[in-house]
């Protein structure tokens, strides 16, 4: 039965490109859902834009000496192509700075000002006196009140995804100028969420019974159990969209009041276009409203703005927030500020035309109900054997050997055997396995599925052997390619949502566009007799050593590169004489034994070759390396600091150490030829 459904994809921040844990994490899966809604003939409105208010937008002005709005059109530019060159088909991709999204933004405050659903309050907030500004969400950095963590932002911590009030943290630092702040009044308005948490409890219990994804639910269910307070949706900013109320001259509505909202003047933007009305896409209850995000979205999704919705009062609610948790990247989280990623302009750069491998790789090993790695190393698995030796494998040899039998032409088939007639109905059962999994928001799983229809015909192919019966029996040749054809035309059709470009070049190799999702499991041929198919061209090639090892080099540049670049030298200690160096005396020694000091983690027992004596020292140095690793291992040596009892052992002396770039202890080492233990380092 066919729907009508607004799919939402979280709007990106124009402070940067994506990268592949954005593709994984929303667009990809939003993409891969709206295209299967459309397949299967729903009405669909698909929408995102660019988010480009908030403060990371200013921070990165202010860092390259350029206006805000110099960012967001560059970045929105880069984000809307990446978009475009990866098939993510959005109906419309709009952007926050458009007059439609500030008009539907101040519309929206405007009617909930009038309902009195805001609380207008004068309080104290966090003042950066030497910047002349006040500090809110990523202007100010502390710990986090929750979890501890030290570098919380003012709205929300990354470590623990608790959203707060910057007077919430714990010393806070100004992120401008890294002067402690000071308070000062200023007026803002509130929005009372404590007064919608019946509803948000009664609305979540329901959507859990609706199968939430428990990731989701636990989270919002939490957040509601702790207790919900007012949170102020205006802002002490330049940049963003006017206050339009009496009172809000000089300040913007926060970020994160605005930016859900861009979801419907998009769509607006877009129905203005293709002539549809709006609001059926908001506010008919029987439209189906889904939300891709990631999991540092789902308070805003969840809480504030379905509070926003419920407050303005004309709105329908977010059936599901399938919101996935995070990849990373070879082990690490993926970081834009670390240039720790693989970013979708530079992909495009070194795989050329691969956009559905990727997109692939990605399903097939999606973050969506834990946290992920994204690997090179999975990625080329994914396509050598998966995509090249599984589907490309089995259409190439369908299309070779329809070529070659039959110059192309389907050939008709004769009586099927039972092993056919199974092959056939297999087939025809796929496209509500797939739809199960894509319903259930189980993309990996959907993807998986894909990949056993390929896997079923190479295995057909290998058991009834068209290359052996092609020299013995002409008829049963003709049926076992016929059908084959069949699963061909099938994967044509049901690999679309997943690997958009292959399905047209499959297609176009098979030279048929008649089916559609359906057809799969009700039409008893899809590709007939006598149609005449194409020539053959390879779907997907594999990806070698070489192309791989390259990527880890260009990661293991990126990680140098930034290490250089954040390297904190510790400051310079307090002015010596140097009489008080000569004090040291430091010489070249040779560890000769070393072993653990029972019931400790940290120390080890060491017996060193000064020169001057054997003496024991003991070492903090047991949780980087194990006693016969540091034997025989040349060191410097402080020779005359006063011996000290350590856990019952006396320690004569100090070996000196010091950390590599990853932070490894390594000792400072004193191996140069025709050293001899003893002398002294002056
Ligand atoms: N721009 C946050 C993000 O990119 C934010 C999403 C807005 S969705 C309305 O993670
Ligand atoms: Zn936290």
């Amino acid at each position: 039965m066919s729907k009508r459904y607004t799919i939402t994809a979280a709007l990106p921040y124009t402070n940067g490109p994506i990268h592949i844990g954005h593709l994984a994490g929303v667009y990809v899966p939003s993409d891969i859902y709206a295209r299967y809604l459309r397949l299967t003939g729903n009405d669909v409105a698909f929408i995102c834009g660019s988010d480009e208010h908030g403060v990371p937008i200013t921070i990165k002005a202010k860092k390259e000496g350029v206006t805000p709005q110099d960012i967001v059109d560059k970045y929105h530019a880069i984000i809307k192509k990446s978009f475009e060159d990866f098939g993510i088909t959005f109906d419309n991709y709009s952007r926050t700075s458009a007059k439609i999204h500030h008009d539907t933004a101040q519309e929206f405050f405007k009617t909930l000002y009038n309902k009195n659903e805001f609380i207008e309050e004068v309080t104290e907030q966090l003042y950066d006196a030497e910047a002349n500004q006040f500090l809110a969400d990523r202007f100010i950095v502390g710990t986090c009140p929750k979890c501890g963590y030290e570098e919380s932002y003012g709205d929300q911590c990354e470590n623990c995804g608790t959203s707060h009030n910057a007077t919430d943290l714990i010393n806070p630092k100004s992120a401008i100028t890294g002067n402690v702040p000071t308070l000062k009044e200023t007026k803002h308005w509130f929005l009372p969420l404590n007064k919608h948490e019946d509803f948000l409890r009664e609305w979540i219990l329901k959507g859990h019974k609706k199968d939430w994804k428990p990731n989701v639910y636990g989270q919002v269910k939490s957040w509601v159990d702790d207790g919900l307070r007012p949170r102020a949706v205006t802002r002490d900013l330049g940049w963003g969209i006017p206050v339009p109320v009496e009172g809000g001259e000089g300040k913007v509505l926060y970020v994160w009041f605005d930016a859900p909202i861009g979801y419907i003047s998009a769509t607006k933007e877009w129905a203005a276009r293709e002539g549809k009305n709006w609001e059926d896409y908001w506010k008919d209850e029987k439209t189906k409203l889904v939300h891709f995000i990631g999991k540092d979205n789902i308070v805003f999704h969840c809480i504030i703005f379905p509070s926003m919705l419920k407050a303005e009062g004309s709105y329908i609610l977010p059936d599901n927030v399938p919101a996935n948790e995070f990849l990373n990247l070879e082990g690490k989280k993926l970081s834009t500020s670390k240039n720790w990623a693989v970013w979708l302009p530079d992909y495009l750069i070194d795989f050329p035309n691969q956009q559905d491998v990727l997109r692939y790789a990605l399903t097939a090993n999606a973050p969506e109900s834990k946290d992920n790695d994204f690997t090179w190393k999975d990625f080329q698995a994914r396509n050598n054997n998966e995509l090249v030796a599984i589907f490309g494998n089995f259409i190439n040899r369908v299309v070779v050997l329809t070529n070659k039998y039959y110059d192309g032409v389907v050939p008709s088939p004769s009586n099927y055997t039972a092993i056919d007639e199974e092959t056939l109905a297999t087939v025809k059962a796929y496209p509500a396995v797939i739809s199960s999994s894509i319903e259930r928001y189980r993309f990996r799983e959907a993807s998986q599925e894909l990949m056993n229809l390929a896997r079923l015909g190479n295995k057909y192919l290998a058991d009834e052997e068209p290359w052996k019966t092609i020299k013995t029996d002409e008829g049963r040749t003709k049926t076992v390619m016929f059908v084959a054809l069949q699963i061909a035309s099938a994967l044509a059709v049901l690999s679309e949502p997943f690997l958009p470009f292959t399905s047209v070049k499959l297609k176009g190799i098979l030279d048929s566009n008649d089916n559609v999702w359906e057809d799969i499991s009700t039409k008893e041929i899809l590709l007939s007799a006598s149609h005449q198919i194409g020539k053959g061209e390879l779907l997907f090639s594999k990806i070698e050593d070489a192309e791989i090892q390259k990527q880890l080099d260009k990661l293991e540049a990126s990680k140098k590169a930034n290490e250089a670049a954040n390297k904190v030298v510790e400051p310079q200690k307090e002015e010596i004489v140097f009489d008080d160096f000569t004090k040291l005396d430091i010489r070249v020694g040779t560890i000769l034994e070393a072993e653990k000091m029972p019931k400790t983690k940290k120390l080890l027992v060491l017996k060193v070759d000064t020169g001057i004596d054997t003496r024991t020292i003991v070492s903090g140095i047991a949780e980087s390396f194990k006693p016969e690793e540091v034997v025989g291992k040349r060191v410097t040596v402080l020779v005359n600091l006063a011996p000290r009892k350590l856990r019952g052992v006396e320690s004569q002396g100090m070996i000196l150490m010091t950390e590599d770039e990853g932070g490894n202890l390594v000792f400072v080492n004193p191996d140069i030829d025709g050293v001899s233990n003893g002398l002294k380092i002056s």
